[in-house]
């Protein structure tokens, strides 16, 4: 008996990116990204030394892949196109057999029943220009939108669900904050000038979008973590949680649904004499260049307090200086990972969505969890039982399924992701698909119980 029914034409899928799982080889006519040159140059900050060129192989088994969406019962997939692979320099010449390659995976999934979700940016800034700055120089906002538009040409009269971006904050925080990604610097002014290019570039990129009126949606794919205080009757507490809201969710998702910046960020920027650089006009094309359709992508919530450590100077200002993290007792966590397991956050976001952004259309976009050794539950048949993930995902989706009842306007759920890939810097460590991927037996699929799973829900249009 389905006992969680969801609304009809619901997006059952899942989502990935071009650089995670497509692979780099000779003759394909890629150019290099940030992710493959940092390889080049410190392949030991890449867990066990593995790099993008060994992504899941997609590129050459994109076709047995889609058959296997369609085992798992995916109606709709999200990739991303690789801008280093459609123009190798970031601008000027296409890359043919991009093209082709692209028009074939777009149409192969068509022909399956699986609409294509396309994502324009997942952190693989074109080399060209990570080395006039990436998005801290004008120029790369610039090029983006040619690239964008270039997309939108080639593909659009079949893709109708497009994204400028996968979590923006990324590139601010793991490249100019936090040093996860390179170029690994600490500057909060450079975090803020890349964190409005990429709003800049997100916008021009929907105005573009909208005026070749190809019939579809764009949107941006936002990471939102909802913040809570220690103590809901602290003040103080509380102020730091509106505060973290502001800073790591509330400054992409606020230019991207309503076309301004929330007023708290922008006056602590200029508080710190860091306001970007913003050319005459700019603000106009955010204001009026807004999205139609919202992805989310939900991981962890942040827990947060009322600053009480010192203020570490070391850097200079940092979001930090604002609050204090905040480690719950008690709290659930994925061990593998190591962020917290909070199901009813995605309802906290769903219903945000629903009262202070005029309900726009959304789904979840990502949602997921990463296992280290996952081939220990692989069984005599073959098979990885992964009810873990099961649970983790149901449990999930009875909060959206909750969120829809009372009106929210959430169009579908893609978990992350389809089959196990290639992430980052953690390489292949925490696997997070619906199908494994065996990396001692040439890459082989093989589809896990989540995924069987996974069939019968989206058969049923519930569980
Ligand atoms: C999201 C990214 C994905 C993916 C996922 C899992 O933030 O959009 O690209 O990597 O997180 O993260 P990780 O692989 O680092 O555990």
């Amino acid at each position: 008996m389905v006992k969680y029914q969801f609304p009809d034409n619901f997006w059952w899928g899942s989502a990935a990116s071009g650089p995670q799982t497509e692979g780099k080889f000779e003759g394909d006519g890629k150019g290099q990204n940030v992710m493959d040159y940092w390889y080049d140059i410190e392949p030991e900050k890449f867990f066990n030394n593995v790099g993008p060129d060994n992504a899941s192989r997609f590129y050459q088994t994109y076709k047995e892949d889609i058959q296997l969406m369609k085992e798992t019962g995916h109606n709709s997939y999200r990739h991303s196109i690789q801008w280093s692979r459609l123009i190798p320099n970031g601008v000027g010449e296409v890359n043919q057999a991009a093209v082709d390659y692209y028009n074939d995976l777009i149409n192969e999934m068509i022909a399956n029943g699986i609409e294509p979700f396309m994502n324009l940016y997942h952190f693989d800034m074109p080399m060209p220009f990570q080395e006039k700055g990436g998005w801290l120089n004008r120029e790369t906002v610039e090029a983006y939108v040619v690239y964008a538009q270039t997309c939108f040409e080639l593909f659009g009269d079949r893709v109708k669900k497009w994204f400028t971006h996968n979590e923006p904050i990324v590139p601010v925080e793991a490249g100019y904050l936090y040093q996860f990604h390179y170029p690994n610097e600490i500057n909060l002014k450079h975090a803020i000038q890349v964190g409005y290019h990429e709003m800049l570039a997100s916008a021009m990129a929907v105005k573009v979008y909208h005026e070749l009126k190809l019939d579809g949606q764009i949107g941006i794919i936002l990471n939102l973590t909802p913040s809570y205080p220690r103590d809901e009757n602290n003040p103080e507490d509380v102020k730091a949680s509106i505060i973290a809201d502001a800073m790591f969710n509330r400054s992409f998702l606020d230019p991207s649904v309503k076309g301004t910046f929330p007023t708290e960020l922008v006056d602590i920027v200029k508080e710190l004499d860091m306001m970007p650089e913003i050319k005459e006009g700019d603000l106009e094309i955010i204001q009026h260049n807004t999205i139609d359709l919202l992805g989310i992508n939900y991981y962890q919530p942040r827990r947060v307090k009322a600053k009480e450590t010192p203020i570490n100077h070391e850097h200079g200002p940092m979001p930090e200086d604002y609050f204090d993290n905040y480690e719950m007792p008690g709290r659930k966590m994925n061990p593998h990972r190591g962020w917290e397991i909070y199901e009813k956050g995605i309802y906290d976001i769903l219903t945000n969505v629903r009262e202070n952004y005029g309900n726009i259309p959304c789904f979840i976009s990502e949602n997921g969890m990463g296992v280290e050794g996952e081939e220990k539950f692989r069984n005599a048949e073959g098979i990885i039982e992964d009810d873990y993930r099961i649970e983790f995902v149901s449990e999930h989706l009875k909060y959206v399924h909750q969120a829809i009842e009372e009106g929210t306007n959430c169009l579908g759920y893609h978990m992350w992701t389809c089959m196990d890939n290639w992430s980052w810097t953690n390489a292949y460590k925490n696997r997070y698909g619906f199908i494994s991927v065996n990396l001692d037996k040439n890459w082989e699929r093989s589809i896990k119980n989540s995924g069987r799973w996974f069939k019968q829900v989206s058969d049923n249009n519930g569980f």
